[in-house]
């Protein structure tokens, strides 16, 4: 499917001729499906201009107008899901059983609907005197969202509800890597009748994405993606003092004490690794630190789990393992795991190849584990972002905690333990923005979720992912 060139949405234009095209390969098949307009300089000014006109009729409606209208957008993606789970796997190849960012959109859109009519500020007495004193909380105005390719649809979802619920209009950038189900979405917002330029998709790489980023009409970006970018985006953000939401990458631990329900937590230890987008989320619990006493029979449990979810094409419903986003990525991770085999990092126990036969021509890693891993190796220390996790034993509770947080990341812990008080005392000790306890990330549109150290600041979910689209005003009357 090459077909016309997808393009940009702005206002009510689809723009598909910029002068930069990016061809959009389909990782299981190594082949082109689209090809795809990228924004430059030039449109992200059209854009912005189409938002603060959006935004003006958008705070021209009451708050349950607004409240509606999202509504509206909610029950637009519900009758889409199929067609937007489509487009992710067409996106970026992940398994359609898995695809579930759709209803995550929808999810977290009926949450930020019901915000819309009640943000409320407050009134408060002051010092010295019987003046008026009014606290209220107004939108930014047009703000820049900047999401990865694994995860538009969600991050539509965290930031885009949030910020059109908070009366702001959005300016969203797709990665040029996964334009298209972000594009439907745009579809789906003027069909929900939102104001034509309330939200505007800008699929772009990195020149379009820093021009969002330095645009003086640009009153908060929220970025989500690698650390590496993040520091781009600060920087150049700060150019015009632009405040920013940062929501990266992380290395998480995951913890398997010796009371565990050890069926369980290889199940959802492989769920939340290899077969979580083949190891591509920031929520990927890539380093395993399991009990010494029950470490031979979890590794055992573990790997079966891995050798029973099916490979191949992403569009099966029964397949559970799909390829990595690219050709480039594929050379990164595999000179990864070379680099620990070379280095002695730990014992590569299954995996380490790409994949052949019927999958040869997609981007195809085995999942990939590395047991007894050196917690220093850059193994356990680098975000692989593939499907390949390590392992390593402890004694002690003190010692697992540790060696989880002995970590600049700081996304997710995943705990696995049948002891309350434990359970309790380590989540309180782990470094990390999330602790899951016998679960897998399950992110809720009532967060809050995000960072500690460097997997970024600020949250998305709940009233604390909304307070990052409102500024605070404070207006005193005075009577005397
Ligand atoms: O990120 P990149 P990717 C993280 C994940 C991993 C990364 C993978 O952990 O580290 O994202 O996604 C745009 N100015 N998370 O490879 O390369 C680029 O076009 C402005 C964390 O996409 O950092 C893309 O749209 N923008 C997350 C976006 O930045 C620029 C969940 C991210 O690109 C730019 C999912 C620039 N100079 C993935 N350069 C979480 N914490 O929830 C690139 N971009």
């Amino acid at each position: 499917m090459t077909g016309a060139p997808v393009g940009l949405l702005i206002g009510g234009d689809r723009i598909t001729s910029t002068g930069h095209t990016h061809e959009h390969i389909f990782p299981a098949t190594g082949l082109p499906n689209a090809t795809v307009a990228m924004a430059g300089a030039a449109d992200v000014d059209r854009a912005v201009d189409a938002a603060r006109a959006a935004q003006r009729e958008w705070m021209a409606q009451t708050v349950d107008m607004r409240r509606d209208r999202l509504i509206d957008l909610a029950d637009a993606v519900h009758q889409h899901l199929d067609e937007l789970a489509t487009l992710n796997v067409q996106d970026y190849a992940v398994p359609i059983s898995f695809a579930g960012t759709a209803h995550m959109l929808e999810g977290f859109l009926r949450h930020f609907a019901g915000y819309a009519d009640k943000i409320a500020g407050s009134s408060t007495p002051v010092s010295g005197s019987f003046d008026v004193n009014l606290v209220e909380r107004e939108p930014y105005g047009v703000v820049g969202v900047i999401a990865p390719w694994n995860g538009a649809l969600a991050v539509a979802g965290s930031c885009v509800a949030p910020a059109l619920a908070a009366g702001n209009a959005v300016i969203f950038k797709p990665s040029e890597l996964a334009p298209l189900a972000a594009l439907r979405f745009g579809e789906l917002c003027l069909e929900a009748g939102l104001p034509p330029g309330l939200v505007n998709i800008l699929p772009a790489g990195a020149e379009g994405g820093d021009a969002l980023v330095r645009h003086p009409g640009i009153r908060k970006v929220h970025f989500t993606g690698g650390g590496t970018t993040a520091r781009a985006v600060i920087r150049a953000a700060a150019e015009n003092l632009t405040p920013v939401v940062a929501e990266l990458g992380g290395k998480s631990g995951n913890i398997i004490f010796d009371d565990a329900d050890l069926d369980r937590a290889a199940m959802l230890s492989a769920h939340q690794g290899p077969l979580m987008q083949s190891g591509q989320s920031c929520a990927c619990a890539s380093r395993l630190l399991v009990h010494a006493s029950v470490y031979d029979t979890f590794v055992e449990k573990f790997l079966a789990v891995l050798d029973s979810a099916p490979a191949g094409d992403p569009f099966d419903p029964l397949v559970r393992f799909g390829p990595v986003i690219s050709e480039s990525a594929l050379t990164r991770i595999l000179d990864t795991v070379d680099l620990a085999v070379s280095a002695g990092a730990g014992e590569l126990l299954t995996g380490g190849k790409r994949m052949g036969g019927p999958l040869a021509q997609g981007f195809y890693i085995e999942p990939t584990v590395f047991a007894d891993v050196d917690n220093s190796s850059p193994l356990a220390q680098t975000e692989t972002f593939g499907p390949v996790v390590s392992i390593s034993r402890f004694t002690d509770d003190d010692q697992a905690v540790r060696t989880a947080n002995d970590t600049r990341y700081g996304l997710n812990a995943f705990v696995h333990t049948r002891d309350l008080r434990r359970a309790h005392r380590v989540s309180r000790a782990l470094e990390s923005g999330s602790v899951w306890i016998n679960s897998t990330s399950r992110i809720s549109p009532q967060g809050p979720y995000g960072g500690y150290k460097q997997s970024g600041f600020g949250r998305t979910g709940g009233w604390e992912g909304l307070l990052e689209f409102l500024q605070t005003k404070t207006i005193r009357i005075g009577l005397d």
